[in-house]
C-alpha cells in the first residue's frame, strides 16, 4: 500500500508543479533547513543555513552575490535534480532554459535597488518571506504540521484557480 501510495503522490507532484518549485517545497524545506535533525526547522537554524549558503554562494567572496553567482549556484541544485528525474533529454534542455530565465528574473526582482548585487540584506528578505510562507502557525518553528496547512492552502488555492480559468460550459 505505502508504495503506491507514494508512486501516485509522487506522480501528483510531477503533475502539479514544475520542478522549478521542488526547493521550495514543503518536504525539502525540512530536509534542507532541519540541522539538528529533529524534524522540524527553527528560525535560528534557517538563519544559520542561509548564512552559510550566502557565503557558499559569493564564490569570489567579495561580500555580495553577482547574477552569475546565483545562476551557477542555483544550476548545481537543479543538475542534481535533473539527474534524479526520468525526464528525457529533450525535457531536460527545456527545463534547465526556463529556469536560467526564471532565474534571472528572481536575481532583478531580488536586487531592490538595482546595483546587479545581491547583499546579504536583499538575500534575507526572500529568506524572510519563505520562512514566512511556510511557518502557518507564526510561532517561528516550521513543522510538519506547518508544512501539511501550506499545502492545504497551496491546494485549495490551485484548484480554485483552474475552477476559475475553466470557461463556463455552453
Ligand atoms: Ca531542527
Ligand atoms: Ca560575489
Ligand atoms: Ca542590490
Amino acid at each position: 500500500m505505502k508504495s503506491i501510495f507514494t508512486a501516485a503522490a509522487i506522480a501528483a507532484g510531477i503533475l502539479a508543479t514544475p520542478l522549478a518549485a521542488a526547493p521550495h517545497d514543503g518536504r525539502s524545506f525540512i530536509a534542507d533547513y532541519d540541522t539538528n535533525g529533529d524534524g522540524q526547522v527553527t528560525r535560528a537554524e534557517f538563519d544559520a543555513v542561509r548564512a552559510e549558503r550566502f557565503i557558499a554562494t559569493d564564490t569570489n567572496k567579495d561580500g555580495w552575490v553577482s547574477d552569475s553567482e546565483y545562476l551557477a549556484e542555483y544550476t548545481a541544485r537543479l543538475e542534481k535534480q535533473l539527474a534524479a528525474s526520468d525526464r528525457s533529454e529533450e525535457q531536460k534542455t527545456e527545463e534547465r532554459q526556463r529556469q536560467v530565465r526564471q532565474t534571472h528574473v528572481r536575481f532583478g526582482v531580488l536586487d531592490k535597488d538595482k546595483d546587479q548585487k545581491m547583499q546579504k540584506a536583499e538575500y534575507d528578505v526572500s529568506g524572510n518571506r519563505a520562512f514566512a510562507g511556510m511557518d502557518d502557525d507564526k510561532n517561528n518553528v516550521v513543522t510538519s504540521t506547518d508544512i501539511a496547512a501550506v499545502s492545504a492552502k497551496q491546494a485549495a488555492r490551485e484548484a480554485a484557480r483552474a475552477a476559475s480559468e475553466t470557461p463556463p460550459a455552453g
